[in-house]
């Protein structure tokens, strides 16, 4: 097993449409242990940082303000092989080319508003943990489900 830990966050769209005890339900039937959980609103400052690989696109300065537009709900979940299990749970980038089933295939329509992010890499999980939540945030505990999820 490589037991991971990955950022999810279902963006500010998904909060006002009601969609997250939807998109939570679908990782936790999967299998995916939930480590945090907060509701939270980003500053334009951590928004800046958090998106910095994509400073100076044309859509930039629109992906900033969406995600500071309202409360956000972050969270740490953690699997074997956590960060291309949520990606694949996600659905590609653009709503549009997403498969049904996938959250975004099932519940957006554009690019610029998809509803949620994941991180897409151990690397980028790491840094975006360590961006929204302090390490006592991260909660340690056993799963008695795990045995039913894994051999
Ligand atoms: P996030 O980071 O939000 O999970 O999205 P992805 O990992 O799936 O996609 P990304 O990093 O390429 O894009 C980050 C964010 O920017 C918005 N975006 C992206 C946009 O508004 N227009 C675009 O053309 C692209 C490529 C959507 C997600």
């Amino acid at each position: 097993m490589a037991v991971e830990r990955t950022y999810l966050m279902v963006k500010p769209d998904g909060v006002q449409r009601g969609l997250c005890g939807e998109i939570v339900s679908r990782f936790e039937k999967k299998g995916l242990k939930i480590v945090a959980m907060k509701m939270m609103k980003i500053s334009k400052d951590t928004a800046e940082f958090h998106y910095g690989e994509h400073k100076g696109k044309k859509f930039f300065d629109s992906l900033i303000s969406y995600i500071t537009s309202g409360p956000v709900l972050a969270m740490v979940l953690e699997g074997d092989n956590a960060v291309a299990v949520c990606r694949n749970l996600m659905g590609k980038t653009n709503p549009q080319e997403s498969a049904p089933g996938t959250i975004r295939g099932d519940y957006c329509m554009v690019t610029g508003v998809n509803i949620i992010h994941g991180s897409d890499s151990v690397e980028s999980a790491q840094r975006e943990i360590s961006i929204f939540f302090r390490p006592d945030e991260l909660v340690e505990y056993k799963r008695d489900s795990d045995k039913w999820i894994y051999e």
